[in-house]
């Protein structure tokens, strides 16, 4: 008989010692996000209905006040976090600071902080393009037993132990690390539950699609321009082909399967970028370096930056290794003239 494919839970309980600090307790926080993406799933495909649902503000046909669906979803990953008792503190990218989680007998002894982009790329619903959410895990650095500080958000790429997405996509899928390689899971939505379906998935080292918006090219520093133009030549494996769809996750998603370079840089519109380093750039660059590709600002390593605030913003190249390296040359060279 074909064996079935694994389901997540079968997959998280087999890598259990895996885990760097296997108590479970980051099995079940990778439950909880499989819980809570399952809920927003649903709420995300039934946003083509908003004539009937009600537009944000408005009531919808029950007489509930319909929610702006990032508030939603930020309120859903919220609440299976705190309902677990798995973490201590979480930053999201809709609320200005971080939220302090106390257990219910009212202590801080949780381990983790979680970051998390709860529907990134939420514009995108009205056009019906595929979104996301993103999020990072790290274990707290202050005393366990007190309040979680700003200091246990601020902490480098590189100590993280877990990060991943979800892409609310033709297909819902989770794809996350807990730093032993990157492993993608498809919604089977008839019985919820997710399946293995990419197991093992890697960057290819090169590839040629390149994901930009091209209508901020004038903004753009020298070194992108001439990355771009590089592209664009009739030389070698050239031109390459330009796919940006506006959503992080979709895009770098799409490269990751296919081979190919996502940029966000500077631009006289944005000087620091748009990204925000702590819940969207560096679970992305830890998914992206676990599978063999690369993540930088430009110059140097995404994950080796100290973040000094909690939404702060930084230029971002992510993708297959070859093309990363390529584009930091260009920048490189450039900004030695
Ligand atoms: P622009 C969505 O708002 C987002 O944060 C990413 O998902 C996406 O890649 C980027 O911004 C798109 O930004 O300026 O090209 O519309």
């Amino acid at each position: 008989m074909k064996e079935r494919n694994k389901t997540l839970g079968e997959f998280i309980i087999e890598k259990q010692e895996d885990f760097k600090y296997s108590s479970g307790e980051l099995s079940r926080l990778i439950n909880s996000i499989r819980l809570a993406a399952k809920v927003v799933n649903y709420k995300v495909n039934k946003a083509g209905l908003v004539d009937i649902i009600g537009k944000f503000g408005e009531q919808n046909i029950q007489g509930e006040d319909q929610q702006k669906l990032d508030v939603y979803a930020n309120e859903v990953f919220m609440q299976t976090l705190v309902n677990r008792e798995i973490v201590c503190g979480i930053a999201s990218e809709e609320n200005d600071d971080f939220i302090t989680i106390q257990g219910n007998d009212g202590l801080h002894n949780n381990k983790y902080v979680v970051l998390i982009d709860p529907l990134d790329g939420s514009s995108n619903i009205d056009v019906n393009v595929s979104v996301g959410t993103i999020f990072s895990v790290y274990r707290r650095v202050t005393p366990i037993g007190s309040p979680v500080t700003l200091e246990d958000f601020l902490q480098p790429g590189d100590h993280q132990v877990a990060a991943g997405y979800v892409i609310y996509g033709t297909s819902t899928m989770l794809v996350y690390t807990t730093g032993n390689g990157v492993n993608g899971f498809t919604l089977n939505p008839a019985i919820g539950t997710f399946y293995l379906s990419h197991p093992n998935l890697k960057f290819p080292k090169d590839g040629n699609i390149y994901s930009i918006n091209e209508g901020n090219y004038v903004h753009f520093p020298q070194g992108v321009k001439d990355y771009i133009k590089y592209c664009q030549l009739e030389e070698e494996d050239r031109p390459y082909t330009s796919r940006y769809i506006g959503s992080l996750v979709s895009d770098i998603h799409r490269n990751m399967i296919k081979g190919g370079i996502y940029i966000y840089p500077t631009s006289s519109k944005a000087p620091n970028g748009k990204l925000r380093l702590l819940y969207e750039c560096n679970p992305m660059a830890f998914i992206a370096e676990q599978a063999g590709g690369k993540a930088s600002d430009g110059f140097g390593r995404i994950m080796d930056i100290v973040p000094t605030e909690l939404h702060q913003r930084v230029p971002f190249f992510c993708g297959s290794y070859n093309m990363v390296v390529k584009a930091e040359e260009f920048m490189t060279k450039a900004s030695e003239k």
